[in-house]
């Protein structure tokens, strides 16, 4: 299906407002969203799925309009609460279309982080009560799917759902592209940290290209892979790194983080700065983009991490763009004491021929711990 042509069905239906977190199941949706932010229609970029449920009820409080929050099913574990506690029929009973792209579908092959989600994606919506239809691939049944659905949550006061599957949206170019001109790309600066550190540290990744990225580059180097990468639950490397760097106060704990996740669960930054681990070093891949996802802009050209790090207690913060200052920047790292964070403004884009982690997560949590248990 062509995006244009859904636009159409939506504005037909006076369904103008959108947040979410991308997922690259429905990419091209979410790309034309932010070409056509304020040409029509309200696309608000949310830093989680939580948050694009409160950002539609609040809409609907302010219009009585339904609003649209598009999720990877990855999102839809995230929104139970806000589903139950503020959306639901016996709390606020606030009518909201949930638009969900379905990963791990059964039967069709995926990644490990996908297969559970894949399976339950449709029985958490018939335990939540939410009626949900698949979107069909033809037009005019898409037509009728999403009016019928509109009709459902404002007859019902509740959310229903639409899902999404692979393959069902047609590609689309975007207009605005987000555009970095720095001198590395988020490959360039693993590879140079990597080159650097002296491989005695323990490194958690976050989920999408950097560990894939950096799971190669170990291959490359006849190293065997033996960091933490976190494949699945977005945002959350930073504190399985706090849990690591606060029980192993002698081993150097770094996250290599990406913009989007930080934002995600920006609040670990918060926890990291109360506890203070020394040995806690934070490294973020600002490509102001969701690059794993099909590279739609995240928030970070309005956030100034060094501040917020700071703020939140980390003992120092400092942000680099060429090799040269990651290079000083990275030498006082490793004699400093942490919670310390570096941001590294890198290009977004990945190579075409990149691949993923070869062995399981199971390998990759075991190989991890037998290298923590060294020293
Ligand atoms: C809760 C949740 N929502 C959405 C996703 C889909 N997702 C996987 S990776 C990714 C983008 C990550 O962006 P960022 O942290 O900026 O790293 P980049 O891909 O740019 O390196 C998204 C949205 C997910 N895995 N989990």
């Amino acid at each position: 299906m062509n995006c244009e042509d859904l636009w159409n069905i939506f504005r037909k239906n006076d369904i103008t407002f959108f947040t979410g977190v991308p997922d690259s199941t429905f990419k091209s949706w979410m790309s034309f969203l932010n070409d056509m932010h304020g040409e029509g229609l309200t696309n608000i970029i949310a830093c989680n799925e939580c948050e694009a449920i409160a950002a539609a009820a609040g809409f609907h409080l302010a219009s009585g309009k339904l609003g649209v929050a598009y999720m990877q099913n990855a999102g839809e574990g995230k929104i139970v609460n806000p589903i139950t506690s503020l959306a639901d029929p016996e709390v606020y009973s606030i009518p909201l279309l949930l638009l969900i792209g379905w990963r791990g579908e059964p039967g069709k092959s995926d990644e490990p982080q996908h297969k559970k989600m894949g399976r339950v994606t449709l029985p958490i919506l018939e335990t939540l009560e939410i009626p949900y239809r698949i979107l069909p691939e033809d037009i005019d049944e898409a037509a009728s799917v999403i009016a019928e659905m509109k009709k459902t949550a404002l007859d019902n006061h509740a959310p229903a759902a639409i899902i999404i599957k692979k393959g069902t949206m047609e590609k689309y170019e975007a207009r605005k592209e987000c555009k970095t001109s720095y001198e590395m790309s988020r490959e360039d600066a693993i590879k140079a940290i990597i080159d650097c550190l002296d491989g005695s540290e323990a490194i958690v990744s976050t989920t999408g290209k950097a560990s894939r990225e950096l799971f190669e580059y170990r291959v490359a180097k006849g190293d065997t892979p033996r960091d933490f990468y976190t494949v699945g639950s977005m945002g959350c490397c930073a504190s399985i790194a706090l849990g690591i760097a606060l029980q192993k106060p002698d081993k150097k704990v770094f996250v290599f983080d990406g913009d989007g996740a930080v934002i995600m669960q920006m609040g670990a930054l918060a926890t990291t700065g109360h506890y203070k681990p020394k040995n806690f070093y934070h490294i973020v891949f600002d490509n102001q983009s969701y690059d794993s996802t099909g590279g739609q802009p995240t928030i970070s050209d309005t956030i100034n991490f060094e501040q917020v790090a700071v703020a939140c207690g980390y003992v120092s913060a400092k942000t680099v763009e060429t090799k040269e200052q990651l290079m000083s920047a990275l030498d006082l790292m490793k004699v400093a004491e942490g919670p310390s964070m570096l941001i590294i403004k890198v290009n977004k884009g990945a190579r075409k021929d990149l691949g993923r982690p070869t062995t399981t997560p199971i390998e990759n949590k075991e190989a991890f711990m037998a290298f923590l248990e060294k020293d």
